[in-house]
C-alpha cells in the first residue's frame, strides 16, 4: 500500500497522520553510548569484567575500543535512525590526553571537551550519568558502604558528575539528566538493611549539595529489584528511590527502567501512576527476559504500551525524559543500536497514530465492547507504510534499505578490530 492510501486509512479514524510525523520528529531520545563496547568505558582496564550486578553476555567481532572507534559506530548509527537523538554517557567514557589518566572522584568538564564537539558538530544533546561500578572501589558498596573513605570517594564521584553535567548543559545549550544508579546490594540475607539506606540517601544529599540549574540539569535516581551477585538485597530498591525523588522534588527525579521490577509489574502502568505527582519522570526502555538481561528493544506489546502512555499523558511535552538502555555483544553491536533505537522510534510513531481521545471516550462511556474492537483493529492497520514515509522525511533509510550498511560496514570496519 501506498504512503497516501495508508494515511487514509488512518485519517478515517481521525488521526492526524502529518501532525504525528512532525512530532517525532522533535522527541529528543537518549542514544546510550555503552551499547558498542560492552559497558566497558576508557577509564579502566578492558580485561577486568563488569562489576554491580549487570551483565553483557556474547563475543560478537567489532567491539569499540577507542573513543574513535566508538564514535565512528555512533556516526554509522546515527546515519541509520530518524528522529531526534541525543548522547547518553557514562563517566567511565571520559577521554584523556596520552598520558594523563584521572580517577573517577578527580574527573573534570575537559575529560568530555571531546564528546562535546562530537555532539556539537552533529547538533545532539547530552545526557550523563556517574559510573559507580566496574572500579577497584567498588567494596562492593560504594555510596552505601560503610567504609567512609570509600563513600567519600563516590560521593565526590558524583559531586564531579554534577560539575561535568552543568558543563554538558551549558556548553550544547540542552536538558542535560544525570542518573544516579548504583548496584550496591547483597548476595546473601543482609544483617542490616537499613544502614546501606541510610548511609545511600546522606551520600545522594551530598552528591545534590554541588550547585546546579534544575532548569537544566535533572539528577534522577533509578531503582532496580536485584542484579547477579546482588540477589538478595538491592540498596536503592524501588521504595528508597521513589521515595527519595518524592521527598526531594525540588531537586531531582524519579528513573524508571523496565527492567528494574518483578516480571509481572509493568512500567507503561507505572507511567501515569508517578505522572500524578511528579512534573517530570525518566526512563530507561529496555528488554528483560526472565531479569533485566538487557536484551535489544523491540517493537513488541510492553514497548508499544509504554510508548502509549508516554504520549498520552503528555509526556512528549518535556515531562518524560527517555533514554534507552541495553547492550547485546552477541550480536552486530551497531546493528543491536539501531535495530532498538528504530523500535522505540517505531512504537512512539504507532502511539502517536492512536486515536487517543475517541478511544478515550469509549472508556469513559463504559462502551468497553466497542473500545477492544477499536483497539484491535487499529492493530492490523498499515503502520509499515507510515513509517517508511516518516524515515524518508527523516532523511534516513526505511526498513529494508539499511541492513545491507550494517554487512558492509562490519566487512570494512569492524573485522579489523581484533
Ligand atoms: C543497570 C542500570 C543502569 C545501567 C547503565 C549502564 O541495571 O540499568 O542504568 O544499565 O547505567
Ligand atoms: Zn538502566
Amino acid at each position: 500500500m501506498s504512503y497516501e492510501e495508508a494515511k487514509k486509512r488512518y485519517e478515517a479514524l481521525n488521526v492526524n497522520v502529518e501532525a504525528a510525523m512532525e512530532t517525532l520528529k522533535t522527541v529528543p531520545v537518549s542514544l546510550h553510548c555503552w551499547q558498542g563496547d560492552d559497558v566497558r568505558g576508557f577509564d579502566t582496564d578492558p580485561s577486568k569484567p563488569l562489576t554491580g550486578g549487570i551483565q553483557t553476555t556474547g563475543n560478537y567481532l567489532g567491539r569499540a575500543r577507542t573513543p574513535e572507534e566508538l564514535m565512528a559506530d555512533i556516526d554509522k548509527v546515527l546515519s541509520l535512525i530518524p528522529g531526534k537523538p541525543k548522547m547518553n554517557l557514562h563517566a567511565s567514557y571520559a577521554i584523556f590526553e596520552k598520558g594523563e589518566w584521572a580517577d573517577r572522584d578527580k574527573l573534570e568538564p575537559r575529560h568530555f571537551k571531546k564528546w562535546v564537539e562530537f555532539c556539537k558538530e552533529r547538533g545532539l544533546g547530552c545526557d550523563f550519568n556517574p559510573t559507580f561500578f566496574s572500579h577497584p572501589k567498588c567494596d562492593p558498596l560504594t555510596l552505601s558502604s560503610p567504609n567512609e573513605e570509600t563513600r567519600k570517594f563516590w560521593i565526590e564521584h558524583g559531586r564531579a558528575c554534577i560539575r561535568i553535567s552543568n558543563y554538558l548543559a551549558e556548553e550544547l545549550n540542552d536538558i542535560c539528566t544525570m542518573n544516579i544508579w548504583t548496584g550496591d546490594g547483597f548476595k546473601d540475607v543482609p544483617a542490616d538493611r537499613m544502614g546501606p539506606r541510610m548511609r545511600y540517601r546522606e551520600s545522594i544529599d551530598e552528591i545534590l549539595s554541588e550547585p546546579y540549574d534544575f532548569a537544566k540539569v535533572k539528577p534522577c535516581v533509578e531503582s532496580k529489584v536485584f542484579g547477579i551477585g546482588v540477589e538478595a538485597y538491592t540498596v536503592g530498591s524501588a521504595e528508597f528511590s521513589l521515595a527519595y525523588a518524592a521527598m526531594n522534588r525540588e531537586k531531582c527525579i524519579p528513573l524508571m527502567d523496565n527492567g528494574h521490577y518483578h516480571p509481572t509489574e509493568v512500567v507503561s502502568d507505572k507511567i501515569p501512576a508517578l505522572l500524578s505527582f511528579f512534573p517530570e519522570i525518566a526512563l530507561h526502555v529496555t528488554r528483560p527476559i526472565r531479569w533485566d538481561s538487557d536484551h535489544v528493544v523491540l517493537f513488541d506489546d510492553e514497548t508499544k504500551e509504554i510508548a502509549k502512555e508516554i504520549v498520552r499523558c503528555g509526556g512528549l511535552e518535556g515531562r518524560v525524559h527517555i533514554a534507552l538502555d541495553y547492550f547485546d555483544a552477541s550480536i552486530n553491536r551497531v546493528s543491536a543500536w539501531v535495530t532498538g533505537y528504530r523500535n522505540l522510534q517505531k512504537a512512539l510513531l504507532s502511539a502517536l497514530l492512536t486515536p487517543a481521545a475517541d478511544l478515550k471516550k469509549l472508556q469513559d462511556e463504559s462502551r468497553f465492547t466497542e473500545l477492544m474492537v477499536r483497539q484491535e483493529e487499529l492493530k492490523t492497520l498499515p503502520f509499515g507504510d507510515i513509517w517508511d514515509e516518516y524515515c524518508r522525511r527523516c532523511g534516513k533509510p526505511a526498513d529494508g534499505e539499511w541492513f545491507a550498511q550494517i554487512m558492509e560496514y562490519e566487512k570494512k570496519v569492524l573485522v579489523n578490530r581484533k
